[in-house]
């Protein structure tokens, strides 16, 4: 079934492109804005996907620039404000949202503004919005907007912008990120017939998704986009965690799906061939091509702080082709919407 969902997941390359060509327009005024706000601490914010995109770029942000960058939830900084906006003056707000009108996120900004905040940017997919018109810096990728309720490439071009701002704000060369698009062209094409398989056996009642550092939030988005696109019951864990506890349930049905990374590849291979030998299906997105049953093989030449967005294209056809398995459309996922609006008597 040709869905939305399907057409947005495999434009991901052309969303990446533009989000490239956005922020080389960009570059300068974050470098101003970013002098001008000189932060001590960074506090990035979303609600559901946008959420977990708020803990990747955090751990980037923190690792790239050196200063203590946090990630939570809008609804966290809505009612606990008190507590988490201490020093708002010389904090920066990085809101995350596809729409720019999610209530949570714009309740999270007036709350950080009550407190004495003053500096707020936004990664967002659409101009002139609430949000967008309430920030001082606008990262906004239009071409990545979709149709479909569950975000795939607006996601993936918001977290490929956060990983560009992150390496920016860290003095690094970015010129490889102009290689992504065709990296994200060659993992669609070469996970295709295995995603399709693997999303075919609902032989699978258990999935786990794990990952260290910055690729536990993109463990967590794409838990996400199984819930919601295949209505599964899965779970993300940071990737030494699965030992302490989750690990009972290795069984015959159970794929525990590995985002190996370059820095903790031994460990996290190790994890994987244990879970093989209690019995588990693991499937590694890896550097290498042993470490599970199945193998889905990652570029090498990529630095660490580009890889994050990479792990996504795969699994996001993943949760694809498992809802198509259930009969179920993955364009709209049972009972949600694409904006949560509330009122404005929740806050
Ligand atoms: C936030 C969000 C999405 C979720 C669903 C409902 O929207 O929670 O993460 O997938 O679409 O809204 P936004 O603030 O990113 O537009």
């Amino acid at each position: 079934m040709e869905s939305y969902t399907f057409s947005e997941i495999m434009s991901q390359p052309d969303a990446w492109a533009d989000a490239w060509a956005m922020f080389a327009t960009m570059k300068a005024r974050v470098h101003a804005s970013w002098q001008l706000a000189r932060p001590s601490r960074i506090i990035v914010t979303g609600c559901g996907s946008t959420h977990y995109l708020a803990q990747i770029a955090a751990h980037l942000l923190q690792s790239e620039t050196g200063v203590p960058a946090s990630a939570y939830p809008a609804s966290e900084l809505i009612f606990f404000g008190e507590s988490l906006f201490v020093n708002a003056a010389d904090t920066l707000l990085l809101t995350i949202s596809r729409s720019g009108t999610t209530s949570e996120t714009l309740a999270a900004v007036a709350r950080f503004q009550a407190a004495g905040g003053q500096t707020q940017w936004t990664i967002t997919c659409y101009p002139d919005t609430p949000l967008a018109n309430s920030a001082e810096l606008v990262l906004l990728i239009e071409g990545a907007q979709e149709q479909s309720v569950a975000q795939t490439r607006s996601f993936s071009a918001m977290l490929f912008t956060a990983q560009l701002l992150a390496a920016t704000l860290g003095g690094r060369d970015i010129s490889i990120a102009a290689t992504l698009p065709a990296a994200c062209e060659k993992l669609l094409t070469d996970s295709a017939e295995l995603m399709a398989e693997l999303g075919a056996n609902l032989d699978y009642h258990h999935i786990y998704f794990l990952g260290s550092g910055a690729r536990y939030g993109v463990a967590n988005e794409v838990m996400l986009k199984m819930t919601e696109m295949a209505l599964t019951q899965c779970a993300a864990y940071h990737f030494m965690e699965f030992r302490h506890g989750p690990m009972s349930m290795a069984a015959a049905d159970t794929l525990i799906v590995g985002l190996i990374s370059k820095r903790l590849a031994v460990q996290e291979r190790s994890i994987m061939a244990e879970m093989n030998a209690l019995g588990a299906q693991t499937l590694a997105l890896d550097g290498c091509d042993d470490a599970a049953d199945f193998t889905i093989a990652m570029p090498s030449d990529i630095p660490q702080w580009l890889m994050p967005v990479l792990y996504l294209p795969p699994l996001q056809l993943l949760a694809y082709h498992r809802a198509l398995s259930k009969g179920l459309n993955p364009d709209k996922p049972r009972h949600l919407t694409a904006v949560v609006y509330l009122d404005a008597a929740v806050f």
